[in-house]
């Protein structure tokens, strides 16, 4: 049974009223009791002073609120009256004075709230049955009272409010923010980190197409979903003037301590970067993350310093366009034979040997688009990188063909040098037959 139904819900806000000494909220009200039961009267009234007790510590918001008990006083009873001629109840005026906790700003008086009766009224509430109605209600506080750190909100003297007054959150016990953290949306650009700073917000120019981020006029505060983790080391813009590469280094965000959190939501990274949990940028892995766009048959490696990404056809696949972009199922791949006249019979070292192989696979692949063996679509870079990774291989120190007997020995005694090399490309090619360069 609902002994008291007729509550509703009240918010009573500070600097509604006077100015007495304590904090407290005061309700008159009177109730409608059945004269069966006007015997019970003080009985009742401990009902509804732990009523009354219940609504304050719900007002608490988890808060620990103390001894509140002596607190309630209710006070003012007056002798009842009968409410009507025709029906047995008495009105009885009364006051409840709730002295508040140093920690509860409001008291909230729940409405239609079910009374859970106390052991002693068990027996009587049954019968009780009465209603409050009539009520005023006055809420005074002491205007010196200091503001009340836990609460979630922000007054003056406080730099963050999380809801609580525990320590190692981010937010101390006495509402100051602690080493380590900061403000979402906040800037310390001085040389001590745990200085707060200013609020800070992103203003951008629609005709320029540029954000900049503007240093308000405003200390740096906030709530409990505000905190976060400061940035260590600091954002420093230069460092990263490569990254960013010619633009003005005045569009990033000035020097200074961030919260990692704000850097990876609002900053924008340079291209090939990320921030990825702080305000330092790391590079992204295309790779990993698929976001290359490479053909599916070619295979996506980081460079060594991360930034950007490699793509290359697979070995079995024909380039037909750089950088991996595009990999041909079919192509054509020639393999050929470089040899040489040696310049001296000196023995040459095998490396400048390769180098000079190297250079001339360069040129020979110049000459097969040079004379359109392979047409004007493909480029020295696509044929090149189809065969880059193929080895070179020296297939012997003198040559066995008639280089060696026509030309090589005209020069007695002078060593001739072959090597294996392979050009490759995709089906944008054009065959040499006996009556000349024809396309296919
Ligand atoms: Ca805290
Ligand atoms: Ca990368």
């Amino acid at each position: 049974m609902c002994l008291l139904p007729c509550f509703v819900l009240f918010h009573f806000f500070e600097g509604v009223c006077a100015q007495p000494a304590v904090a407290a909220l005061e309700i008159s009200m009177s109730l409608d009791i059945p004269d069966s039961t006007t015997s019970m009267m003080n009985t009742s009234l401990l009902e509804v002073s732990d009523f009354f007790l219940l609504q304050v510590l719900a007002s608490c918001g988890g808060v620990e609120c103390g001894v509140l008990s002596e607190n309630v006083v209710i006070s003012n009873v007056t002798a009842g009256v009968p409410s009507t001629t025709n029906i047995t109840t008495h009105t009885f005026g009364m006051k409840v004075r709730v002295q508040m906790p140093n920690n509860a700003r409001t008291l909230s008086v729940q409405t239609s709230k079910t009374l859970e009766m106390p052991v002693v009224g068990a027996d009587i509430s049954q019968q009780l049955n009465f209603n409050a109605s009539d009520y005023e209600i006055f809420y005074i506080r002491d205007g010196n009272r200091p503001y009340i750190c836990g609460d979630n909100q922000i007054q003056p003297g406080e730099i963050c409010n999380d809801g609580n007054t525990d320590a190692g959150d981010g937010c101390s016990a006495v509402c100051t923010l602690e080493t380590g953290f900061m403000c979402h949306s906040a800037i310390r650009s001085g040389v001590d980190p745990e200085t707060p700073g200013s609020m800070v917000e992103w203003v951008t120019n629609a005709t320029a197409n540029t954000k900049r981020l503007v240093i308000l006029d405003t200390p740096e505060t906030c709530t409990k979903d505000d905190i976060c983790v400061q940035s260590s080391p600091r954002w420093t813009p230069i460092n990263w003037s490569d990254a960013y590469g010619a633009i003005d280094l005045t569009t990033l965000p000035p020097d200074a301590f961030y919260c990692d959190r704000f850097c990876v939501e609002t900053f924008t990274p340079p291209k090939y970067y990320e921030f990825d949990g702080t305000c330092m940028p790391i590079t992204v892995n295309e790779c990993q993350k698929g976001l290359t766009t490479c053909d599916p048959n070619a295979l996506c490696t980081e460079p060594s310093d991360g930034v950007g990404f490699e793509c290359q056809c697979d070995q079995k696949y024909f380039v037909k366009d750089a950088m991996g972009v595009s990999c041909a199922t079919s192509g054509i791949k020639v393999k050929f034979t470089l040899g040489g006249m040696r310049v001296s019979q000196v023995a040459v070292d095998e490396n400048e040997d390769r180098d000079n192989i190297l250079a001339a696979r360069l040129m020979f692949i110049d000459e097969l688009i040079r004379t359109g063996y392979v047409n004007s679509l493909s480029s020295p870079a696509s044929l090149l990188e189809g065969v880059e990774t193929y080895p070179i291989d020296r297939i012997s120190e003198n040559v066995e063909d008639r280089h060696r007997t026509k030309r090589c020995g005209r020069f007695g005694g002078y060593a001739c040098s072959g090597w294996t090399v392979i050009a490759k490309t995709a089906r944008k090619y054009r065959i040499c037959t006996t009556t000349g360069v024809q396309p296919q």
